[in-house]
């Protein structure tokens, strides 16, 4: 492998910025970054006294979510990259982008950020270098990864690193491109500084390279959150949990139990809310960590109610994107505990008021929909203390969760770790804002893996079962659907704290304190086992499995399947055969 230096110096050849500057995430050089960006335009310093550590940054408006359609996975044959990935040949990737890159910076200073992705130092850990010319990107990647003289000291003493390099390119949408080099290991993003596409630590590495590394080494890369639930007696059972972006993730990775739980003496233990990385320990049980250091969270909707332990880890030192502006330099957005205040300045820089519409008389978020705060996950106020624990922590259950209006009940679980790879991989969700694409739409999303999986994800599924297979203790899997809603629209199950309810079923079920009912798709609650304020006709529609409605469904799964041809494991097709029958 290259020297780290040789790299660099290669990419300043390429990008010849005006200077380049080493980032050692020190207090003084954060100050000098901000004071730069505050001068610059690129981001706007926010109500210290209100907001301390605050400031703001208003997105391109073509900018604004993941752009999956120019997001590339460049093996050398196409294959390795499977028919989810959209895939370009590693020597047209690089010519492509390298006319992009080609003085990209000119007259720009280059930031050199180190980081690790993980416990720095720790087995299970990753280090990247991500050169870019964004400020903001750099004050992003400073809360959201560890960077510092230690990751400098591991690449000095010749540390395998990920070459991710970023640059604005002047944002414009011609030149966006998000190439990853599994092979090479090597990310080039260009053309946006939208987080998932431009923050090269978080989707990029921990996800789609991860998953690639992950998949020849034998562990798992998982757009999951991470989280542990104390029981009255002080045991602490954690769970691991995939959802498609914008669905509630975050939210239920600190979730606050019901009150009545809480007097009781339970208590929620945030390890991380979007991405694990899991393992096979040597006591046979999945140990799972969290490679990220902070929280890239979707803020609208996000208020006392639905996430009271976020709404304190953001009020200091956070960075927030895309939301509306009030008169006093502080911040709103749409679902947010205030009442619309008068005279905002929406995320486009716009005056806006209350029922502000466009030119077509549409009316206007005053935040985007997909407007995001980043803050570290130090100020989380349920952050557990293993959170940064080189181990990890043992996984008891994985809880596959889709946003769907309709047929799937609100938990089953799978009869073992082979069929709960099938619910996962079967997965279909309505698509939000987060990605681009018409909101609401069905998509399949298996694992909430379709945007992240870096190589073919028949591997990847085929890869589930050979870990479940080294696993002696594997954790139980469920699936959830928060989002039912009954005949005339409305969401049937309260959600947000009361999920907590149906957490305390998984649990029981994985100490075998309760016992389940059997359905053609797998075990579902026994009504009053859900224990809710909810009438039992309520609980028994959200439980419901409608015959003919779930035969539609597994029918619609083999032609997914069938795109894998014989790639695809034996064993998967079995878990299609065996519930096809249940339905003739
Ligand atoms: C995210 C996403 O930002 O999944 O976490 O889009
Ligand atoms: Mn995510």
């Amino acid at each position: 492998m290259a020297n780290f230096n040789d790299w660099v110096k290669e990419v300043e050849t390429l990008c010849s910025p005006r200077k380049v500057v080493w980032i050692d995430g020190s207090a003084e050089q954060v100050e000098n970054l901000k004071k730069d960006g505050f001068q610059s335009g690129e981001i706007i310093e926010l109500n210290q006294d209100k907001l301390p550590g605050c400031f703001y940054h208003r997105s391109n408006p073509n900018d604004v979510a993941r752009t999956e359609e120019l997001t590339f996975i460049c093996t050398s044959d196409k294959e390795s990259a499977g028919p989810t990935n959209n895939w370009m040949a590693p020597k047209e990737a690089y010519t492509r982008a390298k006319e992009i890159f080609k003085g990209s910076m000119d007259g720009k200073t280059m930031y050199v950020i180190p980081f690790s992705m993980g416990p720095v130092g720790s087995q299970f850990s990753k280090i990247g270098i991500q050169v870019t010319d964004s400020i903001y990107v750099v004050l992003n990647m400073l809360i959201m990864t560890r960077v510092g003289k230690p990751v400098m000291d591991l690449l000095s003493s010749g540390a395998e690193f990920t070459k991710c390099l970023h640059s604005l390119a002047g944002l414009d949408e011609k030149k966006r491109l998000i190439l990853h080099f599994p092979e090479d290991n090597t990310i080039w993003s260009a053309g946006s500084g939208y987080g998932g596409n431009a923050l090269l630590g978080k989707k990029c590495l921990a996800l789609r390279i991860a998953s690639y590394l992950a998949k020849n080494e034998g562990w798992l890369a998982e757009h999951m959150l991470i989280t542990g639930i104390e029981d009255p007696q002080g045991n602490v059972d954690y769970i691991a949990a995939a959802f498609p972006s914008a669905c509630g993730k975050t939210n239920l990775a600190m979730i606050l139990p019901p009150e009545e739980f809480e007097r009781k003496g339970y208590k929620v233990w945030t390890v991380g809310d979007d991405i694990a990385w899991l393992r096979v320990g040597s006591d046979g049980r999945l140990w799972a960590v969290n490679p990220e250091a902070g929280f890239f969270g979707v803020a609208p909707g996000t208020n006392s109610k639905s996430n009271p332990n976020m709404m304190k880890t953001i009020s200091r030192n956070t960075i927030f994107t895309n939301v509306a502006l009030k008169d006093d330099k502080t911040v709103w957005w749409e679902g947010c505990d205030e009442a619309v205040p008068d005279n905002m300045t929406d995320w486009l820089g716009n005056k806006w008021n209350a029922g502000s519409k466009d030119k077509a008389g549409k009316t206007l978020f005053a935040a985007h929909p997909n407007s995001r705060f980043t803050a570290p996950i130090s100020q989380c106020p349920c952050l557990s203390p293993k959170w940064s624990d080189s181990k990890g922590v043992p996984i008891s259950a994985i809880i596959f969760g889709a946003r769907r209006s309709g047929v799937v009940p609100l938990v089953y679980e799978s009869h073992n770790w082979t069929h709960g790879v099938y619910m996962g991989a079967t997965m279909r969700s309505e698509r939000t804002a987060a990605q681009s694409g018409k909101v609401g739409e069905l998509r399949r999303d298996p694992m909430a893996m379709i945007p992240f999986c870096g190589y073919n994800m028949a591997d990847y599924f085929n890869h589930w079962i050979d870990v479940g297979d080294n696993l002696k203790s594997p954790p139980k899997i469920f699936q959830v659907n928060w989002f039912r809603k009954d005949a005339g629209g409305q969401f049937m199950w309260p959600g947000f704290g009361e999920n907590f309810r149906v957490l305390l079923w998984m649990l029981a079920r994985c100490k075998n304190k309760v016992s389940a009912a059997e359905t053609p798709i797998g075990l579902i609650p026994k009504i009053g086992d859900i224990d809710a304020h909810l009438s039992p006709a309520v609980i028994q529609q959200l439980l419901s499995v409608n015959n003919s409605e779930w035969e539609s469904e597994i029918g619609q799964h083999n032609k997914f399947f069938e795109q894998f041809g014989t790639r695809l494991s034996e064993r998967i097709w079995q878990e299609q055969y065996t519930l096809q029958e249940q339905f003739v």
